[in-house]
């Protein structure tokens, strides 16, 4: 098989391409690091199939983080056909050290100058043709996320395969500088006006924070106000389906087949699937923020604070990513190259508040919350899971020393494009809702067995299985205001946070609303605050624990953020409920 290997700096459009070229799905965004892996797929170039690979970028090829390791080892192992280099066509002269490099690597190249629409309109003009000549390979100057120039990307690829050239000119990095300079035609003042605009006001050194506060508050409150209807919308369909198509079809049905499928099974799916309107928000949201370029602008704003708990900006923007999945938040600490600075950062990055808990979030609030008050509720746990990272990174930067001075690279702003905005949004449901469904189908019919046996008790009641193990968590979670329900909602909660609700729904025997309801007649607010403080906090789920695993290589470390989070949702938790009942008491 051939094999082709897209390498170029960070941030320079590779995944974009690979994208185009594909038709897959690679993350994408204004952020250098956003690929920390290998990704592959296969394409038709004239009648041959390759296999295209996307590595993450890198600087030069005698880099030591993880990441540029993923790089070069593939590099020398694998040995591909063809190399394409991508390079931002803006920027040229910064990119001469990695391109020299991979020149005296040997193998066959191809340059592609990415971005093509960007420099032309800072009125960068290319003689192509020429740098071509000049390189001894093919160049091709297009722009991935328009489209422009694809046709003759191919048509290059496919006269690099048939007639591999191999690059014997060795060209050092500074001829490479002056090459470019006969080459490449750079007007005075080459700069993003917008970019600079904007800047003057989002990096103010007054404004700039409260405004981050502002922009993060307002994600949540639209999610909050447009997301709920449509979740209500969603909740409807699944009772009316339940009411008029399943439960005439099952009538006849027997019970123990039934429950698990009804109560269990459906309830179950019905309560996940009424958030999927919700992630979709959230998650385009987010895809904005991070296609725009305004990740960078929050980690330098945070940089200053951050230095002073031991992190620097990097570690901030991987909380922020975090909010989506705490997984690809903790592979992508691959960029941070000290090992301490990894390790605080992997440590901290489990408290964000990621879309499985926003879920339980959601639904407690609307539950015990007035609509005002809701996105205030979830607005104050986004800052407490801010503080409980911020304070673990405070305690433990002794243990765990920064030793990489981090330079800030600040990308131009970028227009977010609907069709990756969409993407991300589709993407981060389907992996939601793929680990709901996998845990949940399993989950829930543990969570009906155990609630409805032994044969004979009233389901659910503190007699069955699941009741006697809540009881015996009791004398631990009651100074929490957690009764033996909701504690086995969060024993099921470690394997994953997406089943909490699922469960509930089982061990109470009724979904969405109804459940919503009930649960406000049950338990207080104070109850409810205490129960979303220790799902907030506590041992983070199972897929997070195995990549802290892989990434961090150590058991010991595994082992104190498995239990670190556990001691510090409880002493939340405890804090909180028993200051809370007292005041409530005094009135
Ligand atoms: N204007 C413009 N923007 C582009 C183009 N190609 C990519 N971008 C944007 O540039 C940013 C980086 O794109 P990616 O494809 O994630 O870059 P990458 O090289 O894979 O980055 P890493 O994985 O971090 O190394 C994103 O915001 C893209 O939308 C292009 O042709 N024109
Ligand atoms: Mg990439």
């Amino acid at each position: 098989m051939t094999t082709v290997a897209l390498v170029g700096m960070p941030n320079t459009g590779k995944s974009t391409l690979f994208n185009r070229l594909t038709g897959s799905h690679a993350r994408v965004g204004n952020w250098p690091g956003i690929t920390v892996d290998l990704h592959s797929a296969r394409l038709l170039i004239g009648n041959r199939m390759v296999h295209l690979v996307d590595l993450p970028g890198i600087y030069d090829l005698r880099g030591y983080s993880e990441d540029e390791r993923v790089v070069t080892t593939f590099l020398g192992q694998v040995h591909p056909d063809l190399i394409i280099v991508v390079m931002n066509a803006s920027q040229l002269d910064r990119q001469t050290t990695l391109l020299s490099e991979l020149m005296a690597l040997g193998i066959p190249l191809l340059a592609v100058l990415s971005m093509s629409d960007e420099a032309k309109s800072l009125g960068i003009s290319i003689d192509d043709a020429g740098l071509s000549q000049s390189l001894g390979c093919p160049v091709c100057l297009l722009s991935a996320k328009h489209g422009q120039g694809m046709e003759h990307l191919h048509e290059a690829m496919r006269q690099a395969l048939t007639q591999p050239r191999r690059s014997d000119l060795a060209i050092s990095a500074q001829d490479l500088s002056t090459l470019f300079k006969r080459h490449v035609q750079t007007p005075a003042q080459a700069t993003h006006t917008l970019t600079e605009r904007l800047d003057r006001v989002l990096l103010h050194p007054w404004l700039g924070l409260p405004l981050f506060l502002g922009l993060m508050f307002l994600v949540f409150q639209t999610v909050f106000t447009l997301g709920k209807p449509l979740q209500d919308g969603m909740s409807w369909l699944f009772s009316e389906g339940r009411a008029q198509v399943l439960e005439p079809l099952m009538v006849t049905w027997p019970a123990w087949l039934q429950g698990p499928l009804l109560d269990g099974i459906y309830n179950g799916l019905g309560t996940v699937a009424s958030f999927v309107p919700l992630i979709v928000l959230f998650f385009m949201l987010l895809g904005i923020i991070e296609d725009t370029g305004y990740l960078s602008r929050a980690a330098f704003l945070m940089d200053a604070l951050m230095a002073r708990l031991g992190l620097d900006g990097r570690s901030f923007v991987m909380l922020l990513m975090g909010f989506g999945c705490n997984v690809p938040a903790l592979m992508g600490t691959r960029v941070i190259r000290s090992r301490g600075l990894r390790l605080l950062t992997l440590l901290i990055i489990p408290f964000s508040l990621c879309s499985a808990r926003l879920q339980v979030f959601v639904f407690f609030a609307a539950a015990l919350f007035t609509p005002r008050h809701a996105p205030w509720v979830l607005f104050s746990l986004y800052l407490i899971s801010m503080a409980a990272s911020l304070t673990t990174a405070l305690l433990f930067k002794r243990q765990y020393r920064n030793s990489d001075p981090f330079v800030l690279e600040m990308p131009p702003y970028r227009f977010p494009t609907l069709r990756q905005v969409v993407i991300r949004g589709t993407q981060e449901v389907r992996h939601f809702l793929h680990r709901a469904t996998r845990f949940i189908v399993l989950g829930v019919v543990l969570v009906w067995w155990m609630t409805h046996f032994p044969p004979g008790v009233e389901p659910g009641s503190l007699q069955s299985w699941a009741g006697q193990i809540g009881q015996w968590l009791d004398p631990v979670l009651h100074p929490l205001g957690i009764d033996p329900q909701l504690a086995i909602a969060l024993l099921f909660g470690f394997v994953a946070k997406e089943i909490v609700i699922g469960s509930l729904a089982v061990i109470y025997g009724m979904e969405g609303p109804q459940l919503a309801q009930t649960l406000g007649q049950q338990i207080t607010w104070v109850q409810a605050y205490s129960f979303m403080l220790f799902t907030l906090i506590y041992t983070p789920c199972v897929s997070t624990i195995a990549t802290i695993r892989t990434e961090s290589r150590s058991l010991a470390f595994t082992a104190l953020s498995l239990v670190w989070p556990l001691c510090v949702a409880w002493l939340v938790s405890f804090a909180f409920y028993q200051i809370a009942i007292r005041l409530v008491a005094a009135g």
